[in-house]
């Protein structure tokens, strides 16, 4: 009878480590010869679940598939512009001193946790672990990227102030986390504890998340006072500019120069590129964008999810300014 059990939980655990390609090497990866550390990951490791729902969804992002004005009206929406002010007010505090410590305006920080998570409503509610799990080991396409994440996730227990069950914790399918949806690494490098409790939580502890939205902007070259983007208005004969990238190379004076002239008055000597977002079928709308523009694309590289942070962040502002 004994030894039948034995059978039964030593065919177990083979089902399970086929369930994983790759997971002994990365194991190995993490703990070296430390066998403690090793036993400890694959305890973690085997209660993972490979979710195929993710594969599906992680193959179809909405910035990639829709254009501007479809994929602007999902984030600038009555609802999600009163709720950003009722969160601005409610945290009025907490983002003026966000402001004042990295010199991001607040509406730019409630905007993002308004795109990201609906203000903390939709944090995302797939366990992280079988999201990293299922993207690193199962999903060749971008494995680089989501098995370092997944090396991070494993390792964040070792990071000052941070206390998470790494089997429960939750968040979206990519295993983004809290308000703000901090990947792992993110998590590592820019999350912040603001409240002082010594404890960095991204989830209930609006004072850490706000703080560490700032942060991640800050310290991804965010400058303070400076514009984020501006429409420009194409003359005729304005040089038709396709692909020239998200990066500030050119004055704006070379915009004007091409032909498009400033909606409002910016130096001319700020670098910019120049963008245009269709706005109806093959109707088009021209932007300036600056420096911060770009910032935001560091927290996701898609330029219509900075113009709906940015769009969003100007609707904010101007209703609590009301
Ligand atoms: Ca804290």
């Amino acid at each position: 009878m004994r030894s039948l059990l034995l059978a039964l939980l030593c065919g177990a655990s083979i089902a399970h480590a086929e369930k994983h390609p790759g997971m002994t090497a990365l194991i190995a990866e993490i703990a070296g010869n430390d066998a403690d550390r090793a036993a400890v990951l694959t305890v973690l490791l085997n209660r993972a679940e490979k979710q195929p729902a993710i594969l599906e969804a992680i193959a179809r992002p909405a910035e990639k598939t829709k254009p501007w004005f479809a994929y602007r009206p999902i984030f600038m929406t009555e609802a999600r512009i009163a709720a950003g002010v009722n969160f601005y007010r409610d945290h009025a505090d907490l983002l003026a001193a966000a402001e004042a410590d990295y010199g991001v305006p607040a509406e730019y920080i409630v905007s993002i946790i308004g795109v990201e998570t609906f203000y903390g409503r939709i944090m995302g509610n797939w366990k992280v672990l079988d999201a990293l799990t299922t993207l690193g080991l199962y999903y060749p396409p971008r494995q680089p990227f989501f098995r370092g994440e997944l090396i991070q996730f494993l390792n964040l227990p070792a990071t000052r102030g941070v206390e998470l069950d790494l089997v429960s914790v939750q968040g979206s399918y990519a295993g983004a986390m809290g308000l703000g949806q901090f990947m792992p690494t993110s998590y590592v490098k820019w999350a912040v504890d603001r409240d002082g409790d010594g404890k960095i939580d991204l989830w209930a502890s609006p004072a850490d998340a706000t703080a560490s939205v700032a942060n991640y902007l800050a310290e991804h070259g965010w400058q303070s006072g400076m514009p984020v983007t501006l429409e420009m208005t194409p003359g005729p004969g304005a040089r038709r500019l396709r692909d020239t990238g998200l990066d500030p190379v050119f004055p704006l004076s070379q915009l004007v120069e091409w032909g498009y002239q400033p909606s409002a008055a910016v130096d001319p000597q700020t670098p910019s590129n120049l963008l245009r977002l269709e706005t109806a079928a093959s109707e088009y709308s021209h932007f300036a964008i600056f420096n911060n523009f770009r910032v935001i694309t560091r927290y996701n590289r898609s330029p219509m999810y900075a113009m709906a942070v940015h769009e969003l962040a100007v609707a904010i502002a101007e209703r609590v300014g009301e």
